[in-house]
């Protein structure tokens, strides 16, 4: 597969950030897979692959190669970043310089209203625009009622709803994304199924489960594909288990841009809308104009975000802790070490 640089969304401004590198003699690409150490990357011409020991890339970075190793990531414009499961002070990045994140709910079941806020909450702390696409509706007998439904907690957003299976809403859908689109949301909703249909590039869909017992299909990369008619690229992600958010005040606060108005009427600059009085949030809700769930939702994510907060922070403190006694250590050895004077 080849891409073109302006498919791939460089511009003046990327340039720019490359200048230094290309005075350097370096090559500019783009990742469009990462594997264990390794990762491919978009280049004028083609796809080569590179070694990337101790530098930090995702899918989506724009980097420096030097030869047949990436040199140095250039700076993110945006960044969908979880908190890592590992339980290290710092974000998992789940892919770079995405354009619009399109979070992904199949219209089947009751419909997860909790899950869409929480990446609703993770695609605006990105930066980049978030757009809801409704999956499966095929198999929805009432399409209409679950997009009124999504549409309440989707502040701001388009809810596009389609089926890659009869072929509908694509074009809709295809008309919303522009640049570097990113699919988020849990195994099963039809990721990889629309990702074949935006691209026309067949991606492993999950299978049922054969009757011997094989293993499923599914998707363990994420990989960045070229979209139809050269508007942008598509990035397909493996199902999102666990979305705990990671430094994502602003996203939540985008996400549930409602409460986040009504709590400017509350009576206390830090109402925490759990039954002070004079709260406006509570008001809204007494008088059917906030569904009490929404506010739950909301209250469990800031918590949520506040306690790894929290827990980043007195990472870092013991991280640092640790640095300055080992830097103490190493100052008291020299002390000691014979010859220095001072025994
Ligand atoms: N009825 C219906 N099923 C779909 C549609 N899109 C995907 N599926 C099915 O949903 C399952 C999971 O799809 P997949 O694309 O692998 O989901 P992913 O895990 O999110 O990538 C597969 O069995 C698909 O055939 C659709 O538009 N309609
Ligand atoms: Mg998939
Ligand atoms: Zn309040």
């Amino acid at each position: 597969m080849s891409f073109s640089f302006d498919v791939l969304g460089w511009d003046s401004p990327w340039a720019d950030s490359f200048a230094p590198h290309a005075a350097g003699g370096l090559t500019p690409g783009r990742v469009v897979r990462v594997d264990r150490g390794q990762c491919d990357v978009a280049v004028s011409g083609g796809v080569t692959r590179a070694d990337f020991s101790r530098l930090d890339v995702c899918t989506g970075d724009w980097v420096a190669l030097s030869g047949l190793s990436v040199h140095a990531v250039l700076p993110r414009r945006t960044a969908l970043v979880r908190a890592s499961a590992s339980g290290v002070s710092s974000g998992q990045v789940l892919a770079a310089n995405v354009d619009v994140v399109a979070v992904v709910i199949p219209c089947e079941g009751t419909v997860d209203l909790g899950r869409a806020e929480r990446l609703l909450a993770l695609a605006w702390e990105s930066g980049a625009r978030p757009v809801v696409v409704l999956t499966k509706t095929d198999a929805c007998p009432d399409v209409d009622q679950v997009r009124d439904e999504v549409a309440g907690v989707a502040i701001g957003v388009d809810v596009v709803a389609t089926s890659s299976v009869a072929g509908t809403g694509l074009d809709t859908l295809t008309a919303e994304l522009t640049g570097t689109v990113v699919l988020v949301g849990r195994s099963g909703v039809g990721k990889s199924t629309l990702a074949t249909a935006l691209t026309g590039v067949e991606l492993a869909v999950q299978g049922v489960r054969a009757a011997d017992g094989k293993g499923r299909h599914t998707t363990v990369r994420r990989e960045l594909l070229p979209l139809r008619g050269a508007r942008g690229v598509l990035i397909d992600t493996p199902g999102l288990r666990g979305v705990g958010l990671f430094d994502a005040e602003d996203g939540v606060a985008r996400a549930f841009a409602d409460i986040d108005a009504l709590a400017a009427d509350c009576r206390f600059g830090d109402c925490a809308h759990g039954g002070e009085p004079g709260c406006a949030v509570q008001e809204a809700i007494d008088a059917g104009l906030l569904p009490a769930r929404r506010l739950d939702s909301y209250r469990k994510l800031v918590r949520e975000n506040e306690w790894a907060a929290a827990r980043t922070d007195a990472r870092l403190r013991s991280e640092r802790r640790a640095k300055e006694r080992s830097f103490h250590r190493q100052l008291r050895n020299q002390w000691n070490r014979p010859g220095s004077g001072r025994r």
